[in-house]
């Protein structure tokens, strides 16, 4: 399943969906994570897409549909790279369960956050050539692993606001610490969103949709949320009550 040179030093939580992170002290002793220490989440399967037949769909509100291969994005567009951290919001869960129990959930240390250098193009350098039309507010993200939640098959998927997704930090990346992608980090393409939870930074990048409204996708419109500490059980939260988490305190 795993290349296992690709796999991450230290705990494995889950093999399938394949969770794993490196405990603290390995962690820090690096200010950029190496690759095999970077943590992992996932919530389904770690799918291996064929990088030659591999296309990018850009679809919604813009006047030109786009349809990019991984070398039309490296030729077409400049290349930037960024540094940044990402952090999940399952991080120091075990703590929290502590207080309170949290079904379902893996209860993570400290492990899930990491840093590195980016290399891909600017996602606005690719929206600008598909024209944005004026409805779009919000630019969603769909990854190509396969997600059930209740037997049902809901992918994954998240969205930023347009004003957000112009400024020059998003990235689609390629490259990682000057290293190919790795499957488990989402090769042959993902989203970084620096300065946002993990969840928005979608892996296996299969399509990016301008809409006039938020991803109505499981993981951006019921997951992710912060409640009212009147809310006790997640089963029974009213989703559109929750606040949408995206910017990192
Ligand atoms: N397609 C897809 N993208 C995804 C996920 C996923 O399960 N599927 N997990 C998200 C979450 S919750 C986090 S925290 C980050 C983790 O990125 P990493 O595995 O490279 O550390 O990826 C995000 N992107
Ligand atoms: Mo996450």
């Amino acid at each position: 399943m795993n290349d296992p040179s690709t796999r991450t030093l230290g705990i494995v939580y889950q093999e399938q969906p394949y969770n794993a992170g490196t405990p603290l002290p390995q962690l820090c002793s690096s200010f950029v994570t190496p690759q095999e220490r970077f943590f992992a989440r996932s919530h389904g399967n770690t799918p291996t897409i064929d990088s030659e037949s591999y296309r990018l769909h850009i679809t919604g509100n813009v006047r030109n549909y786009l349809e990019l291969s991984l070398a039309e994005l490296r030729n077409r567009f400049p290349s930037y790279t960024v540094m940044a951290t990402l952090q999940c919001t399952g991080s120091r869960r075990k703590e929290l369960a502590e207080l309170r129990p949290i079904p379902g959930e893996l209860l993570w240390g400290g492990e899930p956050i990491s840093n590195a250098i980016w290399r891909g193009v600017a996602l606005r350098d690719v929206l600008a050539a598909a024209e944005i039309e004026p409805e779009a507010r919000y630019v969603a993200f769909a990854g190509l692993d396969e997600v059930l939640k209740d037997d049902e098959q809901v992918g994954f998927g998240s969205s930023i606001a347009l004003e957000k997704a112009l400024s020059p930090e998003v990235l689609l990346a390629y490259e990682m610490n000057d290293q190919p992608l790795t499957p488990e980090h989402g090769a042959p393409l993902r989203v970084i969103v620096p300065g946002y939870i993990g969840a928005r930074s979608v892996k296996w990048l299969g399509a990016i949709t301008l809409q006039s409204e938020p991803s109505h996708n499981y993981f951006q419109a019921k997951s992710y949320k912060l409640f009212p500490s009147y809310v006790t059980e997640a089963a029974k939260a009213d989703a559109s009550q929750g606040q949408t988490l995206e910017a990192l305190p």
